[in-house]
């Protein structure tokens, strides 16, 4: 068994975030698959009960801890390792500010985007894809307009703020119909030095359930 296992599955950007910081520190672990889509897992009163009260995927398990919110299991990890950590108070503040700002606007909006456009049976009301694909764009321009001049999200090194951030912005353009690292430049090579990390991998990589059985 290894030393931490990840309730997770491919086409989570949400379990994506905890997946790639596992792989960037080097950690021994392991995914545990959870069938969101057809079997709806993370609905069932089993997964509710026995393994997040939440019913969402991220959660890790380490030993006797079980973490979920992929801010806090990235917090987690950084501290442990030491890696990807902010070092002062103020830093430690900013990247809150920024995983917070992910979490609701940018990847809080792209995943539901995305699920409507791709898996959801029927498919997302055109008002509402209209609604999302507004908050979409102000979003990205506001990380697009952050980067311009920066090499990384907050600070002079990477963080758990750019691994927080990069959730759902590796998956194909054709699932989204727009190319964000393409209409984004400043994200765009942001997303290059990123993915230039050892030990970086594509989510369909990283994560079991690709293609997804729906
Ligand atoms: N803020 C959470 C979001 C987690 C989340 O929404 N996960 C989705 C999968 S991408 C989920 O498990 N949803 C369960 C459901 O809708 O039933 C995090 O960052 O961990």
């Amino acid at each position: 068994m290894a030393e931490y296992q990840l309730y997770c599955f491919a086409q989570s950007g949400n379990a994506y975030r905890a997946a790639l910081m596992l792989n960037l520190i080097g950690a021994d672990w392991q995914p545990a698959y959870v069938d969101f889509f057809k079997g709806g897992e993370t609905r069932t009163p089993k997964y509710r009960a026995e393994v997040n009260e939440m019913g969402e995927v991220p959660v890790l398990v380490h030993g006797a801890k079980k973490l979920t919110q992929s801010g806090v299991i990235l917090t987690y990890l950084a501290e442990r390792s030491g890696k990807f950590k902010p070092q002062t108070e103020d830093e430690r503040l900013e990247v809150l500010r920024w995983i917070i700002f992910d979490n609701q606007k940018t990847n809080g909006f792209l995943g539901p985007y995305r699920f409507l456009k791709n898996f959801a049976k029927p498919p997302g009301d055109p008002a509402v894809m209209a609604f999302l694909k507004g908050r979409i764009d102000g979003s990205l321009a506001i990380v697009d307009k952050r980067l311009a001049g920066r090499t990384w999200m907050v600070g002079d090194r990477p963080t758990i703020a750019d691994i927080s951030m990069c959730a759902y912005l590796y998956y194909p353009v054709d699932e989204y119909g727009f190319d964000i690292a393409g209409t984004h430049k400043n994200i765009g090579a942001w997303l290059e030095r990123v993915k230039a990390l050892p030990g970086w991998k594509h989510p369909y990589e990283l994560m079991p359930g690709h293609p997804p059985n729906l």
